[in-house]
C-alpha cells in the first residue's frame, strides 16, 4: 500500500510539474485528488490494512494531497501570471489616440427667445414666475375678468378636463396666483406653454408659448407700461426699433392696447418680413383691470397695475425669418442647428 501511495506521489508531481494548460491541470486535479481520484480510491481501500500500520498509512495520505493541492495551487498562479503578462503584451492601449467627436446639441430657438427675454426683464429688477399648466378655470378665467359666457371660455378654444380644469389657455393664472400671495410690488414675467384648441397651420399650433409681464405697486401709470416696453422693444430687436399703439380690449386690462413694432428687417420702409406694412404686431397690453386686482386680494384704490403678453413662437419666427410654425415643432436636426 505505502509503494502504491509513493507511486501515485511521484507520478501526479510529475505530470503536474509537465503540465502546460490550465485545462490539463484542471483534469489532473480530479484524477489525483477528485472524488473518484486515485488518492481518494486508496483511503477507501483502508479497512484492508492492519490497525497498527493505519496511522502511517493515513498520515502519508494526508501528506501526499497537502502536497498537491499545494503544488496545483502554485501552478494556477503560474498559469493566471502568464495569461495576464500575454494581455499586456497584445493588448496594449494607445492613449494618444484622438477621442470620438461628441456632437454638441444647441438651445431650440423658442428657449433662445425665451432666455433672451428673461435676461432684459431680469436686467430690469423683474423675478420670474411659474405656474400650473393644467389648471384650475378660476385662475384661467374668472380672477382674471372673465365670466362664464365670455367667449373665449367656449369649448371650442380651451381643452377642458372638468368643467372647472383647463390647460391654461394663457400663462396670466400665474400672474393672478402670485397677486393672492404676494404683496405689491409685484415686477415678474411668466414664461410657458399655453393651449388652445387650434388646427395646425403655418401659423398656429395647439400648443405654443407666451411670456406675460405683469407689475403692481403704487402709482403705476400707462407711461410706466409704454417706457417699459419701448425699453423692451430696443433691446430686443435694436436701439432704432420704434413702437407704437393701437387701442384693444382685453377682459383682464382697461384700458388695452396693442403694440406694434417697427420692422427690424426694412426699419420700416416695407419688405417681406412685414409684409410691406413697416410694422410688426409685438404684443398686447393695458392696465390691470381693477376687478382683476380686487379678485386677486389687492385693493384697486391702493394699487394700480400694467400687463402684456405676447407669443414667443410669433417672435421666434420674425428674428429668425422662420415662415412656417410647423418647424419649430417638428424636431429636424437639420433646420434647429442653423440658430
Ligand atoms: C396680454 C395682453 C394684455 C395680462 C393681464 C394679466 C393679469 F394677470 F394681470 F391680469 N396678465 N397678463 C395681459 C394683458 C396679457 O396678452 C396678450
Amino acid at each position: 500500500m505505502k509503494e502504491e501511495i509513493i507511486k501515485i506521489k511521484e507520478n501526479s508531481i510529475k505530470e503536474i510539474k509537465e503540465c502546460k494548460k490550465e485545462k490539463e491541470l484542471n483534469e489532473l486535479k480530479i484524477k489525483y485528488l477528485g472524488k473518484k481520484g486515485e488518492l481518494t480510491v486508496v483511503l477507501r481501500g483502508m479497512g484492508k490494512v492492519s490497525p497498527e500500520e493505519r496511522p502511517i498509512i493515513g498520515s502519508l495520505v494526508n501528506e501526499v494531497r497537502d502536497e498537491l493541492e499545494t503544488l496545483i495551487q502554485e501552478k494556477e498562479k503560474e498559469f493566471k501570471k502568464k495569461e495576464l503578462q500575454e494581455k499586456l503584451e497584445t493588448e496594449n492601449i494607445d492613449i494618444t489616440e484622438p477621442s470620438k467627436k461628441i456632437k454638441l446639441g444647441s438651445l431650440h430657438p423658442i428657449t433662445q427667445i425665451i432666455h433672451e427675454v428673461e435676461e432684459i426683464f431680469l436686467g430690469m429688477g423683474y423675478e420670474i414666475a411659474d405656474g400650473p399648466e393644467v389648471e384650475k378655470s378660476i385662475y384661467n378665467f374668472d380672477k382674471l375678468n372673465t365670466p362664464p359666457d365670455h367667449p373665449a371660455r367656449d369649448l371650442q378654444d380651451t381643452f377642458y378636463i372638468t368643467e372647472d380644469i383647463v390647460l391654461r389657455s394663457q400663462t396670466s393664472p400665474v400672474q393672478a396666483r402670485v397677486m393672492e400671495k404676494q404683496k405689491p410690488p409685484i415686477k415678474i414675467i411668466c414664461p410657458g406653454a399655453v393651449y388652445r384648441s387650434d388646427s395646425v397651420d403655418a401659423t398656429h399650433s395647439p400648443v405654443f408659448h407666451q411670456i406675460e409681464g405683469l407689475v403692481v405697486d403704487k402709482n403705476i401709470a400707462m407711461t410706466d407700461l409704454k417706457g417699459t416696453l419701448e425699453m423692451f422693444a430696443k433691446k430686443c430687436l435694436g436701439e432704432n426699433t420704434k413702437i407704437r399703439f393701437r387701442p384693444h380690449h382685453f377682459p383682464f386690462t382697461e384700458p388695452s392696447a396693442e403694440a406694434d413694432v417697427s420692422c427690424f428687417v426694412c426699419g420700416g420702409k416695407g419688405c417681406r418680413v412685414c409684409k410691406g406694412e413697416g410694422w410688426i404686431e409685438l404684443l398686447g397690453c393695458g392696465m390691470v383691470h381693477p376687478s382683476v386686482l380686487k379678485n386677486c386680494g389687492i385693493n384697486p384704490e391702493e394699487y394700480s397695475g400694467f400687463a402684456f403678453g405676447f407669443g414667443v413662437e410669433r417672435i421666434a419666427m420674425a428674428k429668425f425669418g422662420i415662415e412656417d410654425m410647423r418647424l419649430l415643432y417638428e424636431n429636424d436636426v437639420r433646420f434647429l442647428k442653423q440658430f
